[in-house]
């Protein structure tokens, strides 16, 4: 057996490091690094199912042009006469790059380079302009550079912490579990979490403040103004190594005087607000870590900034275990920006505006068309896409006709471009149907290079399989395109060479007034490349390493004073109407990634949460008029998505929530990016993807279906459809709005054409409308199709196991058509423990049945919750659900 690779997660920023081994049967397995300082040998739930996730299906194997398959010269050649021809024609600024922090620092730094510094534009932006902007802003205004001071250790040294606007349990996993393990060493650890709704991290909340969206600049202008009344300042930090106090105290004070107040304004208790006031100021020991819930605001950079502003007049950072904490959200955020590839950066963390790094960058690129002023930014990008100003596009490892705000307009101006390249790994995403060129990418596992963490810590992904077909990686194709225009500067012979070179950049002329500096690294040979250890930046010198910034006060602005930000709380930048009554948060589910071209792979992550939703309030249904499990439609007035109903009271009355995830490949029409509006936080050009007012109206299906099938199909008649991998299958569920004349043949319909040996079972009942049929080809099940006039359908999941039998029994051909379990054979039901598969069913009766009152109990009696633990706080949930049940 060959030896385990080690790597790094393809996911989120935790950056944890995989062991990747063959299987022997030509699939992978894939375990926890224990020796990656990340995660200790710990995986989340996605993490744990990424064997699943490496096949090739749906893969983009070979190069097109205009919808012809051609080999690799030819496309590169096409790409370059037509972005030639546009420069030559309209200049370099009618040309762009949009790319994305999963590309490998590798491929970023050339793809940057080569639009700043050779193209002669500023028009490469990223998909963390959507993520990371507003707090690269935060940290620059504050600290004068793009600094995250902080390392994972703080957390479980911190005496408090407090996650504002991040649901951590879900996105950041394995963080969140070496909190909640720090917590249970030492209880005297106190979480706060504000989040507007009630998500899985309260779970290890001592403190949910569940206010207003859009409220945290009020929140932390309220606790900057408490910490000063109360003298819990640290006045020497702030006298010789701050400026700016005076005017963000008084501001403060203006719009957040008292508890009081700010509770007001923020839709709180003040008795919680004064509770959350005292422990931070009485707690030395403080990280405050934030993510979107703050970031993707139209006041993202102010509200970054009024955290920032608490730990200045404490003195609280660049020591162990206090900080404020922007976890980053992509594989490669962070590598993203230490290459510049935001539009208004240059590189190496120097600034486009800046003469004398313009000088620097230009003098090491040999550059000879550098860019000095700032390029557009994603969604003004897109609009000048629309306009026809900009007319070629490359887009690298990102999905804008889903992620990106009022993403109609968005396929709009992918329409229109004249030119549009993408570089993807899959043959079927929403942007690479409108692509001119597609270049296919290599990606996780088959590629090498490096990425960066949160906690600034650069890791190896190295490959462990061969790439398929012509895929290449993403900073080859750069490169080729680079030297077919004719610029000198590309010809590196690996990912090797490109990382040495971004870090000589990185200490070219540093002598310690960048943050950003690799120069320890400048020198290493492949083989050093190769083997490198995960260490984090600044690496000054060969093999030193550095967990925290600014332990000496120093900071890199001009006086190398920290500055405070005076912050005016602004509200969202659209608020509710008559017309459209309710708030839209969007946001992330546990086991999905972005647009699901990976984790839609995998039937354990789907089977998690299957089909695209809509959180409202019990309130709000009842006003609306909508039940739980019905569909829905959400319009704002940018676009609409059809949804299914979870009426919960997780949610604050007023606002509503949806993922993100469901792409036009995964759904009909849940795209809840063209329902998003495309207001943008004015430093960051951040958008508002967590506040935009919608209007819910019950969808009027005419029938409702489910279908279970062993092959992917296009369903016909549906005006609604989602669709999902589950247990070797393929799980649609569907609606329509037309009553069908004749419900077995609509039924049928769904599933194309039989094969000659296909047999169909089929029930009909006249007096409720409802059909149920089974197709059975040699004596196996294939498929199963329910539909009626209602959406109470029977149970779903227990069905799959009868895909699994050679041969249908009498008895089973019956309950199916009856739609009933065996019994004893419960319905698992949604699942919970995507490890162990263990549905809610099976869990909610167990607690009942064998009194299991703790997640250990639930693990004792059904493996749940034992592997990876992802799904502790669900199984806390349901507990305590079962415990409030009225008793029998
Ligand atoms: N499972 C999973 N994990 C992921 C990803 C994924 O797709 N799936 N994506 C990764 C990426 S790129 C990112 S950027 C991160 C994002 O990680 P997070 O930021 O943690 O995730 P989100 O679900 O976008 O939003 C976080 C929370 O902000 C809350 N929020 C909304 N409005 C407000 C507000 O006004 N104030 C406060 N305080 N909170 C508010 C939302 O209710 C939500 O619970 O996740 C990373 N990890
Ligand atoms: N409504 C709403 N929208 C959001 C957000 C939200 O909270 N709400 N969050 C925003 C945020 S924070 C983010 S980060 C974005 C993420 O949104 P996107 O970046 O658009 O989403 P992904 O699905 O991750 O897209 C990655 C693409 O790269 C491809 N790929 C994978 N590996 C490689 C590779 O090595 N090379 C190449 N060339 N391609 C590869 C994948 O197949 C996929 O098509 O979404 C944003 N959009
Ligand atoms: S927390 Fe999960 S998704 Fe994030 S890097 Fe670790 S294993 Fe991957
Ligand atoms: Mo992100």
């Amino acid at each position: 057996m060959s030896e385990a690779v080690s790597t790094t997660c393809p996911y989120c920023g935790v950056g944890c490091g995989v062991l990747v081994s063959p299987d022997g049967s030509g699939g992978i397995t894939v375990k926890g690094d224990k020796s990656h300082p990340a995660n200790l040998g710990r995986l989340c739930s996605k993490g744990t199912a990424l064997a699943e996730t490496v096949d090739l299906d749906g893969r983009l194997l070979q190069p097109e042009v205009d919808g012809v398959q051609t080999d690799w010269d030819s496309a590169l050649d096409a790409v370059t006469s037509r972005f030639e021809r546009i420069i030559a024609e309209h200049g370099p600024d009618a040309v762009a790059f949009y790319v994305s922090g999963q590309l490998l620092t590798e491929d970023y730094y050339v793809a940057n380079k080569l639009m700043k510094g050779f193209i002669g534009s500023a028009n490469i932006d990223t998909n963390s302009r959507l993520c990371m902007s507003s707090a690269v802003a935060a940290h620059k205004r504050a600290f004068g550079s793009d600094t995250v001071p902080i390392c994972y250790e703080d957390l479980e040294q911190a005496d408090l912490i407090v996650i504002t606007g991040s649901n951590l349990a879900w996105c950041h996993p394995v963080l969140y579990q070496r909190i909640l393990v720090a917590k249970k060493n030492r209880p005297a650890m106190q979480v706060v979490v504000i989040d507007p709704r009630q998500t899985a991290t309260c779970d290890i909340a001592d403190l949910h403040l569940q206010l207003r969206s859009g409220t945290d600049s009020i929140l932390f202008n309220g606790l900057l103004s408490w910490l000063a009344a109360q003298g819990a300042t640290y006045q020497r930090f702030v006298e010789q190594h701050t400026q700016g106090l005076e005017e963000a105290l008084q501001i403060a004070q203006w719009y957040a005087p008292s508890p009081r107040v700010v509770a007001e304004h923020c839709g709180l208790d003040e008795a919680l607000v004064q509770q959350f006031y005292d422990r931070f100021a009485a707690t030395q020991k403080v990280v405050t870590l934030f993510s979107q819930g703050i970031n993707q605001s139209t006041s993202g950079t102010d509200k970054g900034n009024a955290v920032i502003n608490c730990h200045l007049i404490t003195g609280r950072i660049g020591q162990p275990g206090m900080g404020p904490f922007s976890v980053t959200g992509q594989p490669n955020a962070m590598g993203g920006r230490e290459v510049g590839g935001l539009a208004n950066q240059l590189a190496a963390h120097m600034d486009l505006d800046n003469p004398a790094h313009q000088e620097l960058v230009g003098r090491f690129w040999q550059a000879p068309n550098l860019a000095t002023s700032a390029g557009l930014k994603a969604v003004d990008l897109f609009q000048a896409v629309e306009r026809g100003e900009v007319k070629a596009v490359w887009v690298m490892a990102t999905n804008p006709a889903v992620s990106l705000p009022d993403a109609s307009q968005v396929r709009r101006a992918l329409e229109r471009c004249e030119c549009l390249v993408v570089s993807d790994c899959m043959a079927t995403t929403d942007t690479i149907g409108y692509a001119d060129i597609k270049l296919p990418a290599q990606t996780w596992g088959e590629k090498e290079g490096t990425v960066t963490n949160s906690e600034r810590c650069i890791s190896r992904q190295r490959a462990f399989m061969a790439p398929p077909g012509e895929s290449r990686p993403d900073w080859w194709m750069v490169c080729e395109v680079a030297k077919r225009l004719g610029f000198e500067g590309f010809d590196y012979a690996g990912p090797a060479e490109i990382f040495a070179e971004h870090a000589r950049l990185s200490g070219f002329e540093n002598q310690g007034e960048r943050d950003f500096d690799l120069s320890g690294l400048s020198d290493l040979s492949v083989a050093e490349y190769d083997r490198m250890a995960p260490l984090q930046w600044p690496v000054r010198r060969p093999g030193q390493s550095r967990q925290r910034l600014f332990a000496d006060g120093h900071f890199y602005t001009d006086n190398q004073r920290a500055r405070f930000i005076p912050v005016t709380p602004l509200p969202p930048g659209q608020l509710p109407d008559a017309d459209y009554p309710l708030a839209l948060n969007t946001g992330r589910v546990r086991d999905h990634w972005h647009t699901m071209t990976r984790t839609g792979k995998s039937p354990r992550l789907s089977g998690h949460i299957a089909e695209p939703y809509l959180a409202v309030h019990p309130v709000d249904a009842q006003h609306c008029g909508l039940d739980d499990g019905q569909l829905a439609t959400v319009s704002s007035r940018w676009g609409e998505a059809i949804l299914r109903v979870n009426v919960c009271d997780t949610q604050l009355p007023g606002q509503v929530f949806a993922p993100m995830h469901w792409s036009d490949h995964f759904a009909s029409a849940a795209r809840v990016g063209s329902v998003v509006n495309p207001l943008l936080d004015p430093y960051s050009g951040q958008p508002e993807f967590k506040h935009t007012p919608v209007r819910v109206t019950p969808y009027r299906a005419a029938w409702y279906g489910f279908l279970l099938a062993r092959k992917e199909l296009r369903p016909r008649q549906a005006t609604y459809w989602s669709k999902a991998k589950r247990y070797g299958l393929w799980h649609y569920e569907l609606a329509g709005e037309a009553a069908p004349d004749n419900w077995a043949a609509c039924a049928r319909e769904q599933l194309g054409e039989d094969g000659d040996n296909a047999e169909w079972r089929e029930l009909y009942d006249s007096t409720q409308s409802t059909y149920r049929g089974a197709r059975v080809v040699d004596g196996r099940l294939d498929a199963v199709i329910i539909i009626g006039a209602d959406y109470h359908l029977p149970p779903r999941d227990w069905l799959a196991a009868l895909f699994k039998k050679d041969r249908l029994e009498d008895a089973e051909r019956g309950r199916l058509l009856r739609g009933t379990p065996p019994k004893g054979q419960e319905d698992a039901g949604q699942i919970v423990c995507s490890c162990f598969s263990v549905g809610v069913n099976t869990i909610t009766k167990a607690i009942r049945e064998q009194q299991l009152m703790t997640p250990e109990a639930i693990g004792e009696a059904l493996n749940a919750g034992t592997n990876c633990g992802s799904c502790v706080p669900e199984l806390r949930r349901l507990i305590a659900e079962v415990k409030a049940e009225p008793s029998a």
